[in-house]
């Protein structure tokens, strides 16, 4: 199988780049300066129509969004026990927290994010990333009880569902700092080989 990964550091193709590392797999990579407007060339949107990254040719074939790569890279190399086995009674879990990241806190955190640091001063609203720093705070302290006593989101077993999840956490370490066991989760994640290859 031969996989292109069109991606940036720092950005959302984080998550494929990592799981292509922590499976071992050879991999092109491609960088796709998205802020000198390289994701809006005519050649790039037909590889991504939003111009967006991360992208994974796979064969000759293009999909999108991290998520759905890294899904589909885990449930390919099924060897590698990045996710429990369909049969496996932890499945479900694990498909809770793959969604969880970017359904219930990303959103928030990447608001507080634009707010805050990415778009340009003028264009920064206080009251957006007020509510939304809020929101991101009232999901983590939840989050940071569920993983109380936890290594990873599914008990002793790393699964991608921890590299969906963990991406997003490194973006507010201001935040972090006040949830001790999300923090020790975040440095036991960031230390892995794999991330430390890519980052
Ligand atoms: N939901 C998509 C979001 C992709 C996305 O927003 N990527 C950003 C970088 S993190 C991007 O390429 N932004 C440039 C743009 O939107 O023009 C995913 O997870 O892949």
């Amino acid at each position: 199988m031969k996989l292109t990964l069109y991606g940036l550091k720092k950005t959302r193709s984080m998550r494929p780049q990592w799981l292509l590392e922590e499976l071992g797999l050879d991999y092109t990579y491609i960088e796709i300066d998205i802020f000198k407007s390289e994701g809006m060339t005519k050649k790039y949107r037909k590889i991504h129509p939003y111009g967006q990254v991360p992208a994974l040719e796979i064969d000759g074939k293009v999909i999108f969004e991290s998520g759905a790569i890294c899904h589909w890279l885990t449930d390919q190399f099924p060897q590698q026990g990045l996710a429990p086995a369909l049969d496996d009674p932890l499945r479900a879990e694990y498909e809770q927290w793959m969604f969880y990241a970017p359904a219930t806190l990303e959103p928030p955190a990447f608001n507080y994010l634009l707010h805050t640091r990415i778009l340009p001063e003028d264009k920064r609203v206080k009251a957006i990333a007020d509510w939304n720093k809020k929101q991101t705070i009232y999901t983590l302290k939840i989050l940071n009880g569920l993983l109380k006593d936890k290594q990873y989101l599914l008990g002793e077993q790393f699964s991608t569902a921890d590299i969906m999840l963990a991406y997003l956490l490194f973006w507010v370490p201001d935040i972090l700092q006040r949830f001790s066991v999300l923090h020790d989760y975040c440095q036991r994640l960031g230390n892995r080989e794999a991330y430390q290859k890519i980052k």
